[in-house]
C-alpha cells in the first residue's frame, strides 16, 4: 500500500482510579493515537509512552518528535508491502520503541482491514478468548489493597498482580495470601529493588507467586540472571527486554523463566511476534503486559495475546477499569469467568469513537503537512 496520508492526535484521557507504582503515581493517560491512510481507508495505533521518562526514556514529547521528524518522514508517501518493510524503513533510527509501534500498529489494523480479516486472525492468532488479569497498584492501606482486590476477583479476573515496592512488599503479600490463599498471585516491582534486596525475594518464595515481574535495574540482564539462582519462583522480565535478541540473551542467562511481551516496548507487533516465537521454541511462557492504554492500544494486545504461547492471563483488564468511557465501542469487557472476546471483524474490530476521540485531542498534526 501506498501511505497517502499520517495524522497524530494527542490526546489526554482522565484514568478511572489513580494508578501507583514504584515510580510514581497516575491520574491521568496521556497517548499518540495514530491515523494511517490509504485508498480511502484507515488503520489506528497508539502510542503508549508514558508523559514522563519513569518506566521507559520515552515521554510523549520524545514520541512526537520522533514521530514528526523522522519516522513519518521515513514512510510518508512509499510503497510498504509488510510490517517487516516498516521495519526496515524505522531500523536507522536506534530505539525509541515506543514511538515507532503507534506507527506499526496503524499500518498493521489498516492492512488487515483492506484484506477484510482481523487483526487477530492476520497476526496468527489462535484463541477466540483471552483470560484476563488485573493489575493492582499500590494504594492508601493494606486493607484497600484487600477491598480492590476482592473487588476484581468478584468481577471473575483470573489473576492478580501487586505493585511492590520498598516498604509495600512482604507484610502486603503476606496478607493477600493469607486472605485469598488459592488465587494465581504475582507481584512487579518495576526496577525498585538491587541484589541487596535478594533477602526478600528469598522469603516471597514461601507465598506460591507465580511469578516477580522485573524486581531489579530496569536495564539489567545478569543481576536478574544471580538473583534467579538463588529463588525459586519464576522471575519475569518487562522493563530489560527490547529486542527479539534481548529475550534470546535472557533466557540464554536464565535470567528470567517468562517474558512480559509490550507490543509499545518491543517496536510493534511484528517484534513482538518474533519475541513469541522465540520464547515458544525455548518453551518459555509469555503473557501481554499493558501500558493502561486506551481501547485502541487494548484491541491490538488482545489481537496479540490471541497467539497460542501467550499461556498466562495478561494484564488485560475491561475498559472501565481504565476509563469511564473508552474510544472504542464496543468498550472491552471480561466475562464472569474472567475471559476477554478477541474481536472477530477487520482490523481490530472494534469502531473508534471518533467524536469522544476529537473531545479528549490537546493538539494534532496531519501529514503531508500544508
Ligand atoms: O510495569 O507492567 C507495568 C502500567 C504502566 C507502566 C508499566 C506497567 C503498568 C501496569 C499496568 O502494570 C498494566 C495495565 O493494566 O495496563
Ligand atoms: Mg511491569
Amino acid at each position: 500500500m501506498r501511505i497517502e496520508r499520517v495524522e497524530l492526535w494527542h490526546i489526554r484521557l482522565p484514568l478511572a482510579h489513580p494508578f501507583e507504582t514504584s515510580f510514581g503515581r497516575q491520574e491521568k493517560r496521556d497517548a499518540i493515537i495514530v491515523k494511517l491512510f490509504s485508498q480511502g481507508m484507515v488503520g489506528y495505533g497508539e502510542t503508549a509512552s508514558m508523559a514522563g521518562p519513569w518506566y521507559s526514556y520515552e515521554t510523549i514529547e520524545t514520541c512526537w518528535h520522533l514521530q514528526r521528524d523522522f519516522l513519518i518522514p521515513m514512510m510518508l508517501g512509499r510503497e510498504v508491502e509488510s510490517a517487516a518493510q516498516l521495519i526496515d524503513l524505522f531500523a536507522p533510527v536506534r530505539g525509541h520503541n515506543m514511538a515507532k509501534t503507534g506507527l506499526e500498529e496503524a499500518f498493521w489494523d489498516l492492512s488487515a482491514r483492506q484484506e477484510g480479516v482481523s487483526l487477530a486472525e492476520t497476526l496468527g492468532g489462535t484463541r477466540d478468548e483471552i483470560e484476563c488479569g488485573v493489575s493492582i497498584g499500590i494504594q492508601a492501606t493494606p486493607s484497600d489493597l484487600l477491598k480492590r482486590t476482592e473487588a476484581f476477583l468478584a468481577e471473575g479476573y483470573r489473576r492478580v498482580k501487586i505493585k511492590i515496592k520498598p516498604g509495600w512488599d512482604l507484610s502486603v503479600v503476606r496478607e493477600v495470601r493469607r486472605v485469598f490463599p488459592h488465587i494465581r498471585l504475582m507481584v512487579d516491582a518495576n526496577s525498585a529493588y538491587t541484589l541487596d534486596d535478594a533477602d526478600l525475594f528469598t522469603a516471597l518464595d514461601e507465598y506460591h507467586l507465580l511469578m516477580i515481574e522485573q524486581p531489579l535495574g530496569y536495564d539489567d540482564i545478569v543481576d536478574h540472571a544471580r538473583l534467579q539462582s538463588q529463588i525459586q519462583t519464576p522471575l519475569c522480565l518487562d522493563e530489560s527486554i527490547h529486542t527479539p535478541d534481548h529475550a534470546r540473551q535472557a533466557l540464554d542467562l536464565e535470567s528470567c523463566r517468562i517474558i512480559n511481551i509490550k507490543p509499545g516496548r518491543v517496536g510493534g507487533l511484528y517484534r513482538a511476534k518474533q519475541i513469541h516465537d522465540l520464547c515458544q521454541e525455548r518453551g518459555a511462557p509469555v503473557w501481554c503486559g499493558g501500558m493502561l492504554e486506551t481501547g485502541i492500544g487494548r484491541a491490538h494486545n488482545v489481537a496479540l495475546a490471541s497467539l497460542p504461547n501467550f499461556q498466562l492471563p495478561g494484564d488485560i483488564s475491561a475498559s472501565k477499569r481504565y476509563y469511564e468511557q473508552d474510544l472504542v465501542w464496543p468498550p472491552f469487557e471480561i466475562t464472569s469467568e474472567g475471559m476477554m472476546a478477541v474481536p472477530r471483524g477487520p482490523g481490530i474490530g472494534v469502531e473508534v469513537d471518533e467524536e469522544r476521540l476529537e473531545k479528549v485531542t490537546v493538539r494534532k498534526l496531519e501529514f503531508p503537512q500544508e
